[in-house]
């Protein structure tokens, strides 16, 4: 009898408080940062960005063919390149040298620029194993890793040799590096983010319905090994500690513009309390600033 009563106030208790960690809606989860400021729409469909050794914003701005760069203060742009090289690019990083690493999606290859008295110029290509790469990263290792969402796999690449991979990764976007040289990739149409050794030995993978993963695209890991996602198809911005836990959200599920909406988000990128965020379908870069209690 009390077996049965105990069960029945777990069920109620379940049943009131077990789905608000599963709710794919962003109602109970508060966000973790503000809006600051956003672009004027002058970019076309921007993917993943990466502030530079410079301090200024690289974005790879998909339909323009390019990679735009913009103040990292006023987030006005003031240049950009690759315009006659680029098709559809998806990423962009830098390595140790300063060049900058670019997933060229369109042309099925990473491209690899130097930036010398304001010009770039294109002075290599790695494109062994992979189809329709959408992420890009260069390793403290000097490995450069990279995603292909057509092939659905993870590369590595040294000295510009193919030397590891691993598979099974359906439309792979982003992949980063933490602070502990480990890799997460977002393993998109799996709707799951991994983590994986610098050897590709996969080490954790992010899948729990707690997340609502529809889409997850691009993400940057801070200081403190934090995830930030952004997943594109639920319009939604999520903050996850080194742990796994969930603990906050920005977007509320649906498509728009303007404080705490977004519409299709990619890119992601950390600088310390700020962060830029690509609102790809809005054709802009915004920030938004940590919330501090
Ligand atoms: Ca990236
Ligand atoms: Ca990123």
């Amino acid at each position: 009898m009390f077996g049965k009563l105990s069960a029945s106030i777990f069920l109620i208790v379940f049943a009131a408080v077990g789905p608000v960690v599963g709710q794919t809606s962003s109602g109970d989860l508060l966000p973790f940062a503000t809006f600051d400021q956003a672009s004027e729409a002058v970019l076309n469909d921007p993917h993943d960005l990466v502030i530079g050794p410079d301090n200024r914003i690289y974005v790879a701005d998909k339909f323009a063919n390019r990679i735009a760069i913009m103040d990292k203060e006023t987030l006005k742009l003031v240049d950009s390149f690759g315009e006659s090289d680029l098709a559809s690019p998806h990423d962009v990083d830098f390595d140790a040298r300063g060049r900058v690493i670019v997933a060229d999606t369109g042309n099925d290859r990473v491209a690899i620029f130097e930036l010398r008295g304001g010009k770039a110029q294109l002075v290599e290509s790695l494109s062994d194993g992979i189809f329709r790469p959408e992420g890009a990263v260069a390793h403290p290792n000097g490995r450069i890793y990279a995603t292909g969402s057509g092939t659905g796999n993870i590369v590595a690449y040294e000295n510009g040799k193919l030397i590891a991979q691993a598979t099974g990764l359906s439309g792979a976007h982003d992949v980063e590096v933490d602070r502990e040289g480990n890799l997460w990739v977002a393993d998109t149409f799996n709707q799951r983010v991994v983590k994986f050794s610098p050897d590709l030995q996969e080490l954790q993978s992010l899948n729990d319905p707690v997340y609502g993963w529809l889409g997850p695209r691009y993400l940057d890991i801070d200081k403190a090994g934090r995830l930030v996602v952004a997943d594109q198809d639920a319009h939604r911005i999520l903050l996850i500690e080194k742990d796994g836990t969930l603990v906050g959200v920005i977007g509320d599920g649906l498509p728009g513009v303007g404080p705490n909406k977004f519409d299709d988000p990619e890119g992601v990128d950390i600088w310390g309390p700020a962060y830029y965020f690509a609102d790809s379908d809005n054709n802009r870069i915004v920030r938004y600033l940590l919330v501090t209690n």
